[in-house]
């Protein structure tokens, strides 16, 4: 293509697939299903889909921020670095970043890491006509933990300083320890002390106001949830689950403060034998998905729990979500 280059990290490129029949067993044992199988390149585009519903409010907010704080967030990234994107999708929030940078002068190499090769080869060459002078893009087709060794051989070949951009409520995909185990695992095994992490963080909004994010009215959130069974359906080579048989379901948790989004079979779906065999009752309630919203005491426990200290936070104007610079 005449896009960027994209190189392969994957661990196991190709021999074995992210998620495995049996990840599918273990998780229905538990009513679940893995939340990576949202994201197939069908997903990937239906989740920018999303991003431009009004009521999926996070968006707009991350990029009133990055707009705002450009030169702020350009000024922190230094010359000769190296930029990496945990989950890049779609760019035009990063592409805020990357003016910025360029405007600055700044030479950094930016890495997108994503799971689909035709989806980061599509965004990435959504950014080839600005012709950058300054910042130079690059894929990287892998898995987030794929990223910790690829950054590790970087440093090994050639001292680099990383800043690592983790945005749009990612994180939220996490459980608080998870998520702070998951940064751990960057400073322990990638980070040199001097290096950065930008994480964008959903707040404890409005319980009505989350709720719509993810139950909005163009049903965009249903399809998206929905679109996980044709993943599920490729991983056992067979059409197990006819998304018409399934009903979305969304519920804010406010104590918690989390959503979650399950899908619920409307009749019996007889299972095939390599994930259990049986039926999955209709009704049952399968969880493939939480976001998890922080408040000011949620973010400093996760903060201290993976052993990083802030460097500097940005809201946007309603406070509803803020960007985070933090390192080891
Ligand atoms: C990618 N991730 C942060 C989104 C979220 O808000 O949890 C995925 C999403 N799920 C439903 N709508 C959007």
């Amino acid at each position: 293509s005449m896009g960027a280059k994209i190189v392969d990290i994957r661990r196991s490129a190709s021999t074995e697939p992210a998620i495995s029949v049996a990840d599918l067993k273990q998780s229905l044992t538990h009513n679940q299903l893995p939340t990576l199988l949202l994201y197939d390149e069908k997903g990937l585009q239906l989740f920018e889909d999303i991003t431009y519903v009004s009521e999926y409010y996070l968006t707009n907010a991350e990029i009133e921020i990055l707009k705002t704080e450009s030169e702020e967030i350009a000024f922190r990234i230094p010359d000769g670095s190296t930029l990496v994107e945990l989950g890049s999708g779609n760019l035009r929030k990063t592409s805020v970043i990357l003016d910025a940078l360029e405007a600055a002068k700044k030479t950094v190499h930016y890495y997108a890491l994503d799971v689909s090769e035709a989806e980061l080869d599509r965004c990435l060459s959504e950014l080839t006509p600005r012709e950058y002078k300054y910042v130079q893009l690059s894929g990287l087709l892998g898995l987030y933990e794929d990223s910790i060794d690829w950054i590790k051989s970087l440093k090994s070949d050639k001292p680099t300083f990383v800043s690592l951009l983790w945005l749009g409520s990612s994180i939220g995909n996490f459980t608080r320890d998870e998520a702070a185990e998951f940064l751990k695992s960057f400073t322990a095994s990638a980070l040199s002390t001097s290096d950065q992490f930008f994480i964008g963080i959903d707040h404890r909004n409005n319980p009505e106001i989350v709720y719509k994010a993810y139950n909005d009215s163009e049903k965009l959130t249903a399809k998206f949830i929905l679109n996980g069974l044709n993943q599920a359906n490729r991983i056992l080579g067979e059409k197990v689950f006819d998304t018409r048989d399934f009903d979305y379901l969304g519920k804010y948790n406010a104590d918690v403060g989390y959503h979650e989004a399950y899908l619920v079979p409307k009749v019996p779906i007889p299972l095939p034998q390599s994930i259990g065999g049986g039926m999955l009752e209709a009704g049952t309630e399968i969880n493939i998905e939480k976001s998890f919203k922080y408040n000011v005491c949620d973010i400093s426990r996760l903060l201290d729990t993976a052993g990083l200290s802030e460097a500097c936070n940005w809201y946007n104007g309603s406070r509803e979500y803020s960007l985070h610079l933090v390192y080891k």
